[in-house]
């Protein structure tokens, strides 16, 4: 079914959730930012990809993005005016540190400062990730994410921020989805850096979340009251069919994609199957580090965006199973199958397996082809079908049970789609790249008035 032929549907009332819910957009550093030479800012691992013929498909890279290194200002009175009380946005690590044991970047101390009293005038609480991807390219030169130098130098990175900013940033998430930095970047590859290689791979998610672990108690050093996280993008898993090699696919699928992550963060170490199954390919861990990455944290941030279904696939790797595109569902135009019920299975999956506390939906969100008619508006209704679903689910999901605090949706602005460049849009904000012109959508509209009880 498409968009276009559903019902409207039911429209959730903030007054649904707690008062002192959190209610944001997110945001990430290169997908935003530009100004790519600016005040010192040196490359990172995303300027050297997609500058690398093929790699994004239209060619496109984030050196002048939503210019939003300028235009803050006018983006942050958007997400005043939209109702919101929380943001949650990403530290460009090339803008703080230029080389390998040098001193910070004043300059770029000195934006994320203003940046984060530009939120705090405008009444949103700031939600700072540390690490959305860009990583510097001298780094990546000498081994990136899998040399444990990195973790040292992500620490230093960690220590930096939180002193200039601690004051005034209590929230803070450590990594965004340590999934796409170590597999869609080191083994998929059509991600930044681009490797390929499985092992790699897993030492990266190794060292990723050995980061993690060692950040947070440098980070409750830092700043009173600090309240700190991680955010993993997860997905309800279905298996392709009832066959018993369906089901033990999307088994391994699960070990990888969820168990991975969420067991060493919660005590339980790497899933035993998995490492049984991929035998050489495990990552070198060395004594203290699963303790290390075991540290309790405060919250724990969730991206969904829609379910995965899970075939057998002698052959695939690395486990012999894969990710089958979605059957005769409602997609959106990223192909992703909208699941609003998905997101109340994978909050109470969570819930069961782990009980992490305080959960805080970090990004949720779709794309659509969006276009601007004659009178400047954006018609955006599957966005704002997809959001107001989503929300009507985190509803049910919180009466459940699960202790969802906080939601953020993704994003704030059209922006820089990685590997897709420009040609998709998630924004509740239409961006006109020609002109940085903004413009509320539809979807964005929506949510104003959610917000704001109109
Ligand atoms: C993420 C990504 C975002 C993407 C969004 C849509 O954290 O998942 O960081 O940067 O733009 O997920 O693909």
């Amino acid at each position: 079914m498409t968009t276009a032929n559903r019902p409207e549907p039911a429209a959730p009332a903030r007054s649904d959730f707690a008062s002192d819910f959190l209610w944001g957009c997110a945001t990430s550093s290169y997908q935003i930012e530009g100004a790519g030479a600016v005040d010192g800012r040196v490359e990172s691992i995303w300027d050297r990809f997609a500058a690398t013929p093929g790699k994004v498909r239209d060619g496109s890279n984030g050196s002048v993005a939503c210019d939003h290194y300028h235009r803050w200002p006018e983006d942050f009175d958007i997400g005043r005016d939209m109702g919101l009380n929380a943001y949650r946005f990403s530290i460009a690590w090339p803008r703080i540190f230029g080389e390998v044991g040098g001193k910070p970047n004043e300059k770029g101390l000195d934006f994320y400062s203003r940046l984060v009293d530009g939120m705090l005038e405008r009444g949103l609480q700031p939600w700072a990730t540390l690490y959305h991807w860009d990583l510097p390219q001298y780094l990546q030169d000498r081994g990136g994410w899998a040399k444990r130098e990195t973790v040292d130098a992500f620490l230093e990175f960690a220590d930096a921020m939180t002193r200039r900013l601690g004051d005034r940033v209590k929230h803070w998430i450590t990594h965004n989805e340590p999934w796409c930095t170590a597999i869609i970047g080191n083994f998929e590859g059509w991600h930044a850096p681009g490797n390929t290689d499985f092992k790699t791979a897993l030492q990266v998610a190794h060292h990723v979340l050995l980061s993690h672990g060692k950040a947070v108690p440098l980070i409750r050093a830092n700043v009173p009251d600090a309240q700190v996280g991680i955010a993993l993008s997860l997905h309800p898993l279905r298996a392709a069919s009832n066959q018993p090699e369906d089901l033990a696919a999307m088994e391994r699928h699960d070990g990888l994609r969820y168990r991975w992550f969420l067991d060493p963060l919660h005590g339980r170490g790497y899933p035993q199957a998995i490492l049984d199954y991929i035998g050489e390919a495990a990552p070198t861990v060395l004594p203290g580090d699963l303790d290390a990455i075991a540290v309790e944290t405060d919250f724990l941030g969730v991206n969904y965006y829609f379910p995965e279904t899970i075939a057998n696939a002698p052959g695939h790797a690395p486990l012999d199973a894969k990710v089958l595109p979605p059957g005769e569902v409602e997609t959106t135009a990223m192909g992703w199958e909208v699941s609003p019920q998905g997101l109340a299975e994978l909050l109470v999956r969570i819930e069961q397996d782990y009980h992490p506390g305080p959960i805080y939906i970090t990004e949720n969100g779709s794309c659509y082809e969006d276009s601007v008619d004659a009178n400047g508006e954006i018609e955006d209704t599957g966005r704002r079908h997809y959001l107001m679903r989503h929300l009507s689910t985190l509803k049910s999901a919180i009466a459940d049970g699960v202790p969802v605090k906080g939601y953020f949706a993704w994003s704030l602005l059209d922006n820089f789609e990685w590997a897709e460049g420009y040609l998709r849009r998630f924004g509740l904000t239409h961006i006109d790249y020609d002109t940085q012109q903004r413009r509320l959508k539809s979807s964005g509209k929506w949510y104003r008035s959610f917000l704001r009880q109109e």
